[in-house]
């Protein structure tokens, strides 16, 4: 007799809801297939997938996206279920055929889900195995954050965040820095659904793990569904040996489980007839079952039976996070099912050939929705077009713009540090009535007085979902901070965990595509600690995520506080990492003009760039700030248009150079006094000599690359700005760069018009010390400037 989904409020049948299941282990094993067998190869290279990670996670996929998602929930697909995901999507007609055909090809459906590549809707891009998890976590915050402030445009209703979750996922530490600090903020709305296939890449899992499972998250107050045995199963357990048969299943290892699934129904009879047959009922349960039937009731894990799957997933109706923990098989339904091996191994065209017979798809039908199926067509056709998920047709969203009303005005100081700046800066728009000002979302592991967000927090406050008393203030006991939590706060606290201030970045920065609504992200941390968090930081940007990066201190002008918190390599992130526009401005006019690009820069969104815009400014991006604590001496000036545009292009002359200059200074950053200095020192014996501040070297590199591409496709004058200021110095000239950061940062500027460069710079992690005995101990102090443009002129 069929039955109706248990829970479901549609009345359809689970029979069809189990082809369709098929129907997506046969695209995803087929997508696989032809981009590795059928498809031409041209460079021979293997084309790669993961039929057998698919396979394991289809019955919880199917049951996610064809019964139990609503349009607003979220969901991250272990990478590498990324043929499931698109098959699912091509049955609910959001991917075309020839984008499953050209799975892993260049404008094909992609190797991992991604949001900015694929066409069929990914909420969360996945990869690097864990992030993709912890993300889910922190949109649930930001989605918690926009609810408090009743922010959620009308229309958008909360949803889920869910993630489905390699087991071996689990070993990422990242995970379990986002589940503490996902308790510490009562997170809520949130699925991890593990495929708890016990094997990872290289083997099987260790058996303990589940138990350990079990208690982190329960721990960390997250409710745990175990799914282990499916219904054919359970019904087993019931019959007389039933008990046997179940406590022989729950002490088998792990790996011979897996080795059992692999060898079929004679090697399960045999085990089981050695271990148990004298236990009574287990024999007549054996000769119940021919071998076929055995290796199916055997291998009849939770998570492969859809009955309870459904149970579990509409069983959780509050909004506590839920762990499901769902018993699979690496290789359900494929001939290397349980094989240790199987991770990257693919069909053979003679077990594709075995496996098209089993599921009745007739040569030429691979992509057909419904060849092969036990149901009439349109039995599926009438129950996908029910499909709760699919009903929601916009699921991007894109949450207007939001501006200032003025223009940051740079505080007036004759002395000043980037860091100080900034915090000031902060502490006005604070005072700011306006809506980008209520649209700024602060955050800092634990870092946010000590990067000078202190003067933005007492006034904006910290973000809870529930009011928490400030109890020193309460006290009267004395302080500058003001800590009281609040729903309106827009301050969101971390502890020390770098990832996860990426991750928060990465989801506030989602906002309007997920949710509808802008917020300005502004993220700050200690430089050094950038590498801490480096991967997340690069899945942010990989998702198009939103935000500004506040680095502070940087280099080794942090002099005093010593080596550890020195950064070096920092400044090659900021030009090697996509989608991050990083400056490194030396005064606090720079700073202003630059956070003013900033705000605008982070919310502009065009897919179409026009050639000229060869830093694809259009399309816009997220900023990344590399401050210093270093007091220098402010120039006294007016920003005018021009060289506000250079400030944000990477570079201006501070002194041109002339027609027949014999060598020029540039600087980055902290090191202007000094670049300065040397250069005041050296024109008296070389007048002309050009002083150069470079405020991006990543800009300036960017717009020097996409010049040259610019001409290679054909647009014979474009010039970058780069060139255009290099091209004020005479050839034969000598360029002395100096910076507190990687030499190489700025060294590349010889390679635009052939100038001979000396590149002064940090390579070597530093000591603790005084300013100038660093400057000095690493080679970057005045005096090396003005000997390095000596040798340069004595030895061209
Ligand atoms: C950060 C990172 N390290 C390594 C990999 C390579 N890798 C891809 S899948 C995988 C194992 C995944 O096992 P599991 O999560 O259990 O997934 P399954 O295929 O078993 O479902 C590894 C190591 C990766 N994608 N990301
Ligand atoms: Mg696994």
């Amino acid at each position: 007799m069929l039955q109706p989904l248990p829970g479901s409020t549609r009345d359809h049948d689970i029979t069809v809801l189990e082809n369709v299941a098929r129907k997506v282990l046969w695209l995803s094993s087929w997508m696989i297939h032809n981009a590795n067998h059928v498809r031409p190869n041209v460079s021979g290279l293997k084309v790669g997938g993961h039929q057998a990670s698919c396979s394991s996670i289809v019955t919880l996929m199917s049951a996610l996206y064809f019964d139990v998602l609503r349009p607003q929930d979220r969901v991250a697909v272990k990478p590498h279920a990324s043929p499931v995901f698109h098959a699912i999507q091509y049955l609910l007609g959001n991917q075309s055929r020839e984008q499953l055909a050209a799975f892993r090809a260049l404008g094909g459906a992609q190797s991992y889900p991604s949001r900015t590549k694929d066409a069929d809707d990914v909420d969360f891009s996945t990869g690097s195995v864990g992030m993709g998890v912890a993300i889910t976590s922190f949109a649930s915050l930001v989605q918690d954050y926009l609810d408090a402030k009743n922010l959620l445009p009308p229309g958008i209703r909360r949803g889920r965040m869910i993630a489905l979750v390699g087991d071996a996922e689990l070993d990422e530490g990242n995970i379990y820095e986002a589940l503490l600090e996902g308790w510490k903020h009562d997170v809520r709305d949130v699925w991890w659904v593990v495929d708890y296939n016990r094997q990872s890449l290289d083997t099987v899992v260790t058996d303990r793990l589940f138990g350990r499972i079990n208690e982190l998250f329960e721990s960390m107050g997250w409710r745990v569904e175990m799914l282990k045995y499916g219904r054919r199963l359970r019904a087993a357990f019931e019959q007389p040996g039933g008990g046997a048969l179940r406590q022989w299943i729950d002490d088998c290892p792990n790996s011979l489980y897996s080795a059992m699934t692999f060898k079929g129904g004679a090697a399960w009879r045999e085990h089981l007839l050695r271990d148990i047959g004298a236990a009574s009922g287990v024999k007549a349960i054996l000769d119940e079952h021919d071998d076929d039937a055995l290796h199916a009731l055997m291998t009849d894990l939770g998570g492969h039976c859809m009955s309870t799957v459904l149970d579990a997933f509409h069983g959780v109706q509050d909004e506590r996070p839920t762990c499901f923990l769902a018993y699979t098989i690496k290789g359900h339904g494929l001939p290397f099912a349980g094989h240790k091996d199987n991770h990257a191994g693919l069909m053979s065209a003679e077990q594709m050939q075995a496996l098209r017979e089993r599921h009745g798809v007739p040569e030429g039908r691979e992509w057909d929705l419904f060849a092969g199926l036990d149901v009439a067509p349109d039995a599926v056709r009438a129950f996908l077009a029910g499909v709760p998920f699919a009903a929601g047709r916009n699921r991007r969203h894109h949450g207007s713009r939001v501006h200032l009303a003025q223009p940051i005005a740079a505080p007036a100081a004759d002395k000043l540090s980037t860091q100080d700046c900034f915090g000031r800066v902060l502490a006005n728009l604070a005072r700011d009535s306006g809506t980008l000002a209520s649209r700024i979302v602060t955050t800092s592991p634990d870092v946010t007085v000590s990067t000078n967000l202190g003067g933005w927090v007492n006034r904006r406050g910290i973000f809870d979902r529930r009011n928490v008393a400030d109890t020193f203030s309460d006290e009267n006991v004395g302080s500058f901070q003001k800590w009281a939590a609040t729903p309106h706060g827009q301050h969101i606290e971390l502890g020390i965990a770098e990832n996860n201030l990426f991750l928060m970045l990465g989801a506030l920065g989602l906002s309007h595509s997920l949710f509808g609504r802008r917020l300005i992200p502004i993220g700050t941390l200690y430089d050094p600690f950038i590498e801490r968090g480096l991967d997340a930081l690069n899945y942010a940007c990989y998702q198009d995520a939103r935000f500004i990066l506040v680095a502070t201190p940087a280099g080794v002008s942090l002099a005093p506080e010593g080596g550890a918190h020195q950064s070096i390599a920092t400044p090659l992130i900021g030009i090697g990492q996509d989608g991050l526009a990083a400056f490194e401005p030396a005064y606090g006019d720079e700073l202003a003009a630059i956070l003013d690009f900033a705000f605008d820069y982070l919310q502009r969104d065009a897919d179409a760039v026009a050639p000229h815009d060869l830093l694809a400014d259009a399309h816009g991006g997220s900023v990344y700030l590399r401050l210093s604590t270093r007091v220098i001496a402010q120039p006294r000036r007016e920003m005018d248009d021009a060289l506000r545009k250079a400030v944000i292009d990477g570079g201006y002359w501070v002194v041109p150079p002339s027609r027949d200059a014999g060598m020029a200074i540039v600087y980055q950053g902290v090191m202007a006094p000094e670049a300065i200095e040397a250069h005041a020192a050296i024109v008296e014996d070389l007048p002309g000599a050009g002083l150069l501040a470079v405020t991006s070297a990543d800009r300036l590199a960017r717009g020097w690359h996409g010049a040259e591409r610019a001409r290679r496709l054909g647009l014979r004058n474009a010039r970058a700005h780069v060139e255009t200021l290099l091209g004020a110095l005479p050839r034969g000239a000598g360029i002395v760069t100096v910076m507190d950061g990687h030499p190489e940062t700025l060294s590349w500027l010889g390679s635009v018009r052939g100038h001979r460069v000396r590149a002064l710079g940090v390579e070597h992690f530093g000591q603790s010390g005084d300013l100038q005995d660093m400057y000095r101990y690493h080679q970057i102090d005045t005096q090396t400037i003005i000997d390095a443009c000596a040798a340069a002129c004595l030895d061209p």
